[in-house]
């Protein structure tokens, strides 16, 4: 690679396509080039951790709540984000719950993605365990597309293969209500990334997965036993984590303690309005990865 260390130009760290010194994002995967600036500064290789899930599951509001919840120091987690852009985020999605709304929607397009870099440290009885994470905020949507045809999203797939963990986010209240939707886009995210790990048939991945059932607090019975709710309301997803995949946990969350609806005349949609925030479940799923990497 000749231009890797020629000083006019940077590989990108998600695709390692070669940019422009003054790049704001790379010009192959729209990945901010802020990244590799720090990347290179921490002097470590970062770990990707990645947040996957369907659309409206509630991929940014658990990412933005966890970043907080580590910013703040929760259980022993230290945590310091590198760059001013790490943090907006978590600040997107603070600031609206703190006007009783979620955060809006996640564009589709990749260069309007909020990414965030965070260097995290577990303080631990035997010292500290010190982790360089990335955590992109992907659009439900284009991680839809890229798994029903890959490449579609190079960022998405490039992502993905570099991934040190995975948190999978599923509607807990959608699969408990009945709908196959949330069932079916597990197995066909996993199957992706199967395919995409190329590992071999006879031998079951490695890569750490957090199976996250979101909006706990419409269906408290997941809270008692997750993996209990997975097996009877995700059976499909269940089954296909047990024959391929060697280190999967299951875990419950909610962001919620009590909501109202909102709607007017001329709206047919109802919006629902978080009252108040209660954290559940929270820093547990994210616990689970830190400690299998
Ligand atoms: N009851 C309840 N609703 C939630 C919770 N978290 C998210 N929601 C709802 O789910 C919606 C979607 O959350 P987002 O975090 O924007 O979902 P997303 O996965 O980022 O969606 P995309 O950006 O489209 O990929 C929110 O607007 C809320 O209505 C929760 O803990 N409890
Ligand atoms: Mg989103
Ligand atoms: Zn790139």
């Amino acid at each position: 690679m000749p231009f890797v260390s020629a000083p006019a130009y940077t590989p990108c760290l998600i695709c390692e396509t070669s940019n422009g010194r003054d790049a704001v994002f790379c010009k192959s995967c729209h990945a901010p080039m802020a990244l590799v600036h720090e990347a290179i500064a921490q002097e470590r290789d970062p770990q990707m951790v990645s947040i996957v899930g369907d659309s409206n599951v509630g991929k940014t509001v658990y990412l933005g709540f966890l970043l907080d919840m580590l910013s703040q120091r929760a259980n022993d987690f230290e945590a310091v984000p590198r760059g001013a852009y790490s943090v907006d985020l978590q600040q997107v999605v603070i600031s609206h719950m703190a006007y009783r709304m979620f955060p809006p929607k996640t564009p589709v397009e990749a260069n309007e993605w909020n990414w965030a870099y965070y260097q995290v440290c577990k303080r631990q009885e035997r010292g500290q365990k010190w982790v360089d994470l990335v955590m992109p905020d992907m659009a439900g949507e284009a991680i839809a597309a890229e798994v029903a045809s890959p490449s579609t999203f190079r960022v998405i797939k490039n992502l993905m293969s570099k991934s040190a963990g995975l948190l999978l986010l599923v509607d807990a209240a959608q699969a408990a209500s009945g709908s196959a939707q949330p069932d079916f886009f597990g197995m066909k995210m996993l199957s992706y990334i199967d395919s995409t790990l190329e590992a071999k048939r006879s031998k079951r991945i490695n890569l750490p997965v957090a199976i996250v059932l979101t909006k706990a607090d419409y269906v408290p019975e997941c809270f008692d036993d997750p993996r209990r709710f997975a097996e009877a309301n995700l059976n499909r997803l269940w089954n296909l984590c047990e024959s391929r995949f060697a280190r999967v946990d299951f875990f419950a969350s909610s962001v919620v303690g009590s909501l109202a609806y909102a709607t007017a005349e001329d709206e047919d949609f109802v919006t629902p309005v978080p009252l108040h925030t209660a954290l559940r479940g929270i820093l547990e799923p994210f616990e689970w990865i830190v400690a299998q990497l």
